[in-house]
C-alpha cells in the first residue's frame, strides 16, 4: 500500500502514491469521491484519499459484522498473538510511520518518533497482554464483546488515537470501523497495511476516510453497537444526542482547559520545563494541554522571566528537522481559530508576548505565545484555543488556586507543582479533573486510565478501565 524510497534522509523515506482507497474487508477499495490531504508545513498536496459515502460505510460495517462472528469466538490467547504482531510491526516500521505522521500532521519529528510511535506500540503490547485475562479480571464471569465499534478520531495524535481505540476493542473481541480525521488520514491507511502484514483476518479492522459526514454515517449506523469519539465538545454533543435511546454504548473524549498550578515552593526550573511541555508540546494541539498557568503571586515575576527566556530558545519550523520544537499548525481552520482567540485576548486587555521568531512563508504557523494579566472573565481563560498559547493567571492561596482551576466547563487534566507532597495531595483531592500530574505534565502511559469530567466527556481510555468500554 505504501512504498518507500531507499534514500536514508527522513524527507524521502516515505514515497506516496497519487491516491489511496478505503480499507474494507481486508481490501483497498475505491469510493465515488476523493479529497486531498496536504502537508500543513508547505501547503503542498501530499496525496488524494477516498471520501467514504453512506454505501461505503454500509459495506465497512457489514464486513465488521461478518468478521465479528469468528473474531469474538477466538480464544483470547489467539487474539493476543495478532495484537503482539501488530505491535512488533509498528516498532519495525516506526521510522516510516513517524515521518508520515509529521508530514500529514505537522508535528515535530522528534515528537512523532520519540513520543507518539513508542506509545502506539506500547498500547498494542499492553492490550495484547489483556486479551487472554479478561475472565479473571473482575469483569464478571463471562465478559462479552459489544460487537461492531464505530470509532471517530481527531487529527492531533492520529496514530496514537487510533491505537487508543483499536487496541482495547480488538483485545476484547470487538471488530472495528474507524474514521480518521480528514486532515490526517494517512497513518490510519498505513495501519491498514500493518493489519495485512500481521495477517489480521479481513473485516476485523476497517478504515473509512472522509470528513464529518462520513463520521456521522458511521456513528448513526444502526448496526454499530459501540461508538467511541475523540474530538470537539460540539460534535461530541451531537453524537450523544444521535446515540441517545439507540442502545449503543458511547464513550466521548472531548476538549479541555487544564490548569497548571505552580506554588511558591516549586522547583522553578523544573516547573518551567513542565509549563513549556504542557502548552507547546504538539503545538498545543492537545486536549489535556496545560493551557492555563496558575502561578502563585509571590513567584510570578521570577517564573515568567524564566519562562520567557526558555521560550526564546524554542525552534519553530520544519517538522522533519530533528531540532524543531514547534511544528506547523495542522490546518488553516485551526490556525484561524488560534489567531481569532488571540486577537480577542488582546482586545479584552490581556498582554501578549512571543519571543522573536521567523516563521516560514508558506504553511500554517503560530509563534509560541503567552498572555499575562488574564482574568477568569477573559475568553482566553475559558475557551479551548488548541494552539501554542498560554493564558497566565495568578493566585495567593491554595483555596484560590483550586477555585480558579475548577472554574471551567471542562475537567480533563491538571498539573500541580510544589515541593510539599501534602500540599499536592490536598489540592489534587479538590480538583475536578480526570488526570492530575504532580511535578510533571503530559505524561502518558497505556496502563493509566485517561478521560474527563463535565464537558470533557465520559468514559475512560487506557488501563483496565479502557477495556470496560468495550465489554458487555
Ligand atoms: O473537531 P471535530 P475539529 C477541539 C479543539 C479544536 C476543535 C475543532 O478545540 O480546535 O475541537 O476541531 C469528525 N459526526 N478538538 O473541527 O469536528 C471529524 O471528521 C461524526 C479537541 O477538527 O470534532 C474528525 O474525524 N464525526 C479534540 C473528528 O470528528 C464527526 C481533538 C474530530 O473533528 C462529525 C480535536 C459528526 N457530525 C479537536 N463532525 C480532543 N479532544 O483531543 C466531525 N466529525
Amino acid at each position: 500500500m505504501f512504498e518507500y524510497a531507499p534514500a536514508p534522509e527522513s524527507r524521502s523515506i516515505v514515497s506516496l502514491a497519487p491516491s489511496y482507497g478505503l480499507f474494507i474487508d481486508g481490501e483497498a477499495g475505491e469510493a465515488k469521491d476523493t479529497f486531498k490531504t496536504i502537508n500543513p508545513a508547505t501547503e503542498e498536496v501530499l496525496t488524494e484519499v477516498a471520501l467514504a459515502g453512506p454505501e461505503d460505510v454500509d459495506r465497512a460495517v457489514a464486513a465488521a459484522r461478518r468478521a465479528f462472528q469468528s473474531w469474538s469466538a477466538l480464544p483470547g490467547s489467539e487474539r493476543a498473538k495478532y495484537l503482539f504482531r501488530i505491535a512488533r510491526i509498528i516498532q519495525e516500521r516506526s521510522r516510516e510511520l513517524a515521518v508520515l505522521e509529521s508530514l500529514d500532521n505537522g508535528k515535530p519529528i522528534k515528537e512523532s518518533r520519540d513520543v507518539d510511535l513508542p506509545l502506539v506500540a506500547a498500547h498494542f503490547f499492553y492490550y495484547a497482554g489483556w486479551a487472554d485475562k479478561l475472565k479473571y479480571a473482575g469483569f464478571g464471569p463471562d465478559p462479552r464483546p459489544l460487537g461492531v465499534a464505530g470509532q471517530v478520531i481527531p487529527w492531533n495524535f492520529p496514530l496514537l488515537m487510533l491505537a487508543w481505540k483499536i487496541a482495547p476493542a480488538l483485545a476484547t473481541g470487538n471488530t472495528v470501523v474507524l474514521k480518521p480525521a480528514e486532515t490526517t488520514p494517512l497513518s490510519a491507511l498505513f495501519f491498514a497495511d500493518v493489519c495485512r502484514q500481521a495477517d489480521l483476518p479481513p473485516g476485523v479492522v476497517n478504515i473509512v476516510t472522509g470528513a464529518g459526514d462520513t463520521g456521522r454515517y458511521l456513528v448513526e449506523h444502526p448496526d454499530v453497537n459501540k461508538v467511541a469519539f475523540t474530538g470537539s465538545t460540539e460534535v461530541g454533543r451531537q453524537i450523544a444526542r444521535s446515540v441517545a435511546g439507540t442502545g449503543k454504548r458511547l464513550s466521548l473524549e472531548l476538549g479541555g482547559k487544564a490548569a497548571n498550578i505552580v506554588f511558591d515552593d516549586a522547583p522553578i526550573d523544573q516547573a518551567v520545563e513542565g509549563i513549556v511541555n504542557g502548552i507547546f508540546f504538539n503545538q498545543g494541539h492537545v486536549c489535556c494541554a496545560g493551557s492555563r498557568l496558575l502561578v502563585q503571586e509571590s513567584i510570578a515575576e521570577e517564573l515568567l522571566a524564566s519562562l520567557r527566556r526558555r521560550m526564546a530558545t524554542l525552534r519553530v519550523g520544519d517538522p522533519l528537522d530533528k531540532n524543531t520544537d514547534i511544528g506547523a499548525i495542522n490546518s488553516r481552520a485551526q490556525l484561524d481559530k488560534i489567531v481569532e482567540l488571540s486577537e480577542i485576548g488582546s482586545a479584552e486587555g490581556a498582554e501578549r508576548w512571543s519571543p522573536p521568531c521567523e516563521l516560514p512563508d508558506r504553511g500554517f504557523w503560530f509563534a509560541p505565545t503567552i498572555f499575562t494579566g488574564v482574568t477568569q472573565a477573559h475568553r482566553i481563560a475559558r475557551e479551548e484555543i488548541f494552539g501554542p498559547v498560554l493564558s497566565v493567571l495568578t493566585f495567593r492561596t491554595p483555596a484560590e488556586a483550586i477555585e480558579k482551576a475548577n472554574n471551567t466547563p471542562y475537567g480533563l487534566s491538571a498539573g500541580i507543582w510544589s515541593d510539599k507532597g501534602s500540599q499536592i495531595l490536598a489540592v489534587a483531592d479538590k480538583l475536578r479533573a480526570g488526570v492530575i500530574w504532580a511535578n510533571t505534565f503530559n505524561k502518558f502511559d497505556p496502563t493509566s486510565p485517561f478521560g474527563g469530567y463535565k464537558e470533557s466527556g465520559y468514559g475512560r481510555e487506557g488501563g483496565r478501565h479502557g477495556l470496560e468500554a468495550y465489554l458487555a
